[in-house]
């Protein structure tokens, strides 16, 4: 049954496994072991099995390939190379793991559409991400493809090894593939027996098929240097109309090629580089260097134009589609992707600015006093109206984060195998999960997501987070119950230190608004941006909506990070600063204080850096040095804008298990406190 050409993809592995040596001997480090352990299933995925086009990597309909063991880096780049992406150079290829290079030490998401899916690396968030991008892969289809045309018909594969099936992200993210039945998602395990200390024995026992059948997935085991066997079992795996997930266990000699490691731990990283020379002319390469054979490469170059012949067949039909279907066209032109590939016969949508999603959500009545998370229910409706590819998620807490598409109390639009095109997705208790599959949909390029949860498990999802700011994607998080006001359940669910911690994250902006107003600036920067995450920081209880400057001043004073929200009415003696629930205080102590009081709202100390330093000098002139900050988080969080004369009020000790304004005041969340320190720094009361 051969319908794959076995001699000629079998010397393609043989060149990337040169690569794969020549590569990791120049640079003098990197992973071997997956690049010779996995040079068949390479050749079968790029020289047979993938859907893309490396002339048009913007191509939206392309398979996703995510090579999850991010450490095989050089696997990825070898076949990139080989498939013929532009950006793969082969002096790229040569300059792996060098400075500026496009072949990085782990493969990096880049600003455009290169091959490179997403970032992998930390383990165990490629396979999650690979499983957000088959939710939307199957949310694009139901939303967009048509009877007439199909539009999107594209699937994700998926290569890990033995240390992303350790992993829990990984687990979470697969037990909710096999739930939500993804069934154009492929895994295949490079199940090798080795990890890095050890062989995998060490520390694993556990019969993975059967687990994987547990979860819901067809799985099928292979031998993965047999070109034959593999091909059959991916196609299988493509066709198979259980409407389950599918796993291949590929059984693999890690470090094949290198005789004196294969086989062993001695394999997975650089080990083998010192029998480089054997090894290359046991292979039968040249002394040339990066050597691709001719007959390999006038291979690719014949695939290459079929694939070409594919995505224009696609263009076709998806020319005919947005003829066809104007209003879905102009509602896919919004999606980050189609920056990169713009449809030709429409306009492009607009980009929805901060200013004009502002300008649809309505204003809150002054008096109200409400939760930031109910404001955020009431801002998220015109938002999600004015932004159709937004899509939101719980980790099964849509009761208390509120962040529900529609009405949360009748609940008819969730994701699920039934109604695809469900805007609202119930992620399951599996936090660390649910944000590493947000960024999955996001690289996936189509829909905005957003997932929420309680504000203290940030730390759950933290390594997540980290990725989509390192990545430039925008996912956004709408995390509640961000204080010790959530007061009762005590200080498990407390966050005290966790803003602080989040804060830091290059390319996150953190924002906590402190009324509903503020809450509609936050929902707006945030859906509006493109190139980094936001995280909104929402309270579970009641705050007032404040007054002393106009709505529009609150709006967009959200957008800038920091504003004057009282003004001193006279000469400026004292800057208190805030933001989120406390700032109530800092206005209410402000009244009480001299004329020369200015307060300062600051819900995101991101946005604020990244203002002119003109900006920054009218809200925090320099030469008013008295300045007293006061937030429920570990104080030292204020302390560059507070400097060394000032005083940060904050709470540097957990929480407590009491109601909520009880604890605010017995760890002096207080306008009293304000006045106190005040007072220290000689500015008295009126
Ligand atoms: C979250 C995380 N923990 C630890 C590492 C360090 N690390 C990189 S590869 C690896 C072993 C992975 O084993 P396996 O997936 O079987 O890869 P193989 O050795 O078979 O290539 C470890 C521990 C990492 N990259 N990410
Ligand atoms: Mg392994």
């Amino acid at each position: 049954m051969s319908s794959v050409p076995t001699d000629i993809l079998a010397k393609a592995a043989t060149v990337a496994r040169g690569f794969a040596i020549d590569a990791i001997a120049a640079a003098q480090s990197g992973h071997l072991g997956l690049p010779l352990g996995c040079a068949e299933i390479g050749a079968v995925l790029y020289g047979r099995v993938l859907r893309h086009d490396p002339a048009h990597p913007e191509w939206i309909d392309r398979d996703r390939f995510v090579l999850s063991a991010g450490h095989g880096s050089m696997f990825l780049y070898a076949w990139l190379h080989l498939a013929g992406y532009a950006e793969m150079s082969i002096e790229q290829v040569r300059a792996f793991r060098k400075l500026g290079s496009a072949t990085p030490g782990h493969p990096e998401l880049g600003h455009r559409p290169n091959g490179i899916e997403t970032t992998t690396g930390p383990l165990g968030q490629g396979i999650a991400n690979a499983v957000g991008m088959a939710l939307a892969a199957k949310m694009a289809s139901a939303r967009f493809n048509t009877a007439d045309h199909a539009i999107f018909t594209h699937r994700v594969i998926c290569l890990a090894g033995d240390g992303c099936m350790q992993e829990g992200v990984a687990m979470e993210a697969l037990e909710f593939a096999g739930h939500q039945k993804l069934d154009n998602l492929i895994v295949i395990y490079d199940s090798n027996d080795v990890t890095l200390d050890a062989m995998a024995d060490a520390t694993q026992s556990t019969d993975v098929a059967r687990k994987f059948e547990a979860l819901g997935f067809d799985v099928a085991t292979v031998d993965g240097h047999d070109i034959e066997a593999f091909f059959a079992a991916v196609s299988r795996a493509k066709h198979a109309s259980s409407s389950k997930p599918q796993l291949i266990v590929a059984k693999t000699v890690i470090g094949k090629g290198i005789d004196e490691v294969a086989g062993s731990q001695k394999a997975h990283g650089e080990g083998g580089v010192k029998f480089a020379d054997a090894a290359r002319r046991k292979l039968g390469l040249p002394e040339e260097r990066f050597f691709v054979a001719p007959e390999v490469a006038s291979f690719f170059a014949a695939r290459a134009t079929e694939l070409g012949a594919d995505y224009a067949a696609w263009r076709a039909t998806f020319d005919a589609w947005c003829k066809a279907n104007p209003a879905l066209a102009r509602q896919l032109a919004g999606a980050p992707a189609l920056a990169f590939g713009p449809i030709a016969s429409l306009e492009p949508e607009p980009a929805k600015t901060a200013e004009a999603l502002l300008s649809a959500i309505p204003q809150f009545a002054g008096d109200a006093a409400i939760a930031t998370r109910k404001a955020g229910q009431d801002v998220l409706q015109p938002v999600a109206a004015a932004l159709p590819l937004l899509i939101g998620g719980s980790a099964d807490l849509y009761g208390s984060t509120l962040n529900y598409i529609g009405d949360l109390k009748s609940a008819d639009d969730d994701f699920s195998p039934k109604h695809r095109t469900g805007r609202n997705i119930r992620f399951g208790i599996r936090e660390h999960g649910m944000c590493a599959m947000l960024n999955g949909i996001a690289a996936h390029g189509i829909f905005r997501p957003s997932g929420s949860t309680f504000l203290v498990f940030a730390d759950y999802c933290r390594a997540s987070i980290r990725l989509a700011a390192l990545s430039h994607l925008a996912p956004v998080y709408i995390f509640t119950h961000d204080s010790v006001a959530v007061g009762e359940d005590g200080p498990t669910h407390e966050p005290v230190e966790t803003l602080p911690g989040l804060r830091p994250i290059p390319n996150l902006d953190v924002i906590r608004p402190a009324d509903p107003e503020e809450t509609a600036g936050a929902f707006a920067a945030a859906f509006a941006r493109t190139d980094g995450p936001t995280l909104i920081a929402l309270s579970r209880q009641a705050v007032p909506t404040l007054s002393d400057v106009g709505v529009e001043e609150r709006r967009l004073g959200v957008l800038r990070g920091g504003y004057v929200a009282k003004h001193e009415t006279g000469p400026l003696e004292l800057i208190v600063m805030s933001a989120g629930s406390e700032l109530q205080h800092a206005l209410k102590a402000a009244r009480e204080l001299g004329p020369g009081t200015r307060v300062v709202s600051m819900p995101s100390f991101a946005r604020f850096d990244r203002q002119p330093e003109a900006y920054r000098e009218q809200v925090l002139p320099r030469s008013c040095r008295k300045r007293i900050s006061i937030e429920a988080t570990t104080s030292s969080t204020w302390a560059p804008y507070v400097g060394l004369d000032g005083v940060c009020l904050g709470i540097d000790r957990f929480g407590l298990s009491a109601p909520g304004a009880t604890v605010m005041k017995e760890l002096g969340m207080t306008a009293e406190r304000v006045i106190e320190a005040a007072a220290t720094l000689g500015v008295s009361k009126r």
